[in-house]
């Protein structure tokens, strides 16, 4: 029997400053796209599960420090031991619609004082290519109206603010499927557009081999 009865699912990320309701969006989405027939499942990175989630999770929590390139490696090799089970999934036609990607990886490290875009993208070479990449645009301003930060580590507006400027620079890349949405709307106007884009997104990606992101 063949791997892909109906092609191969599409791979769907979502990004967007902190509070913009990715994680929201990813969750609606999942169950949209099932309850149309076609199969999707949601991750999220960083997966906190394994044990180089571990590792992060106490680092984004602030139980313990670890050096800025360090992290930066350990943020890509988290996506890298997901890889082949990602493929696995797609190869089977499921779609997933993942929370976060090597963008915040490159968006993040890059906003720290001394880290080039250039270098910070150089472990996330040859990754799964996502075939669609939603940016859930939200004004800083906006996104302080939505409540207090949380206390993990890179929640401060100063720093979110040289986050934002790095992720409009990576969206100039026109290799990707980029689509900014206005993520100062309600939950179900955004998810409405989120969906449109997704299936397009689905239709196109049975006919095409997985990509290699930044290759
Ligand atoms: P959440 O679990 O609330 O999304 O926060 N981050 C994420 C990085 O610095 N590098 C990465 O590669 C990724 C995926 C963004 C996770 C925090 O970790 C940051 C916020």
């Amino acid at each position: 029997r063949s791997k892909m009865p109906c092609g191969r699912g599409a791979l769907i990320v979502l990004e967007g400053v902190d509070r913009a309701g990715k994680t929201t969006q990813c969750k609606k989405l999942v169950q949209a796209l099932i309850e149309s027939g076609r199969p999707a499942e949601m991750m999220r990175f960083p997966d906190r599960t394994t044990k180089i989630g571990q590792l992060i999770s106490a680092y984004l929590e602030k139980k313990s420090n670890l050096e800025d390139h360090t992290v930066h490696l350990l943020f890509s090799a988290n996506r890298w031991e997901l890889v082949p089970l990602m493929r696995e999934k797609l190869e089977r036609g499921i779609s997933l619609v993942v929370d976060r990607y090597a963008f915040s990886g490159v968006a993040f490290t890059s906003a720290k004082p001394g880290f080039s875009l250039e270098w910070c993208k150089i472990p996330d070479v040859g990754l799964p290519k996502p075939d669609l990449v939603l940016f859930l645009q939200l004004h800083p301003a906006e996104a302080a109206q939505r409540g207090q930060f949380g206390s993990e580590r890179y929640e401060t507006s100063d720093f979110q603010k040289i986050v934002l400027q790095r992720f409009e620079h990576l969206m100039k890349d026109p290799s990707l499927n980029w689509q900014v949405i206005d993520a100062a709307r309600s939950i179900e106007d955004l998810h409405a557009e989120i969906k449109t884009h997704s299936e397009t997104a689905i239709t196109m990606a049975k006919k095409q081999p997985i990509g290699e992101l930044w290759k």
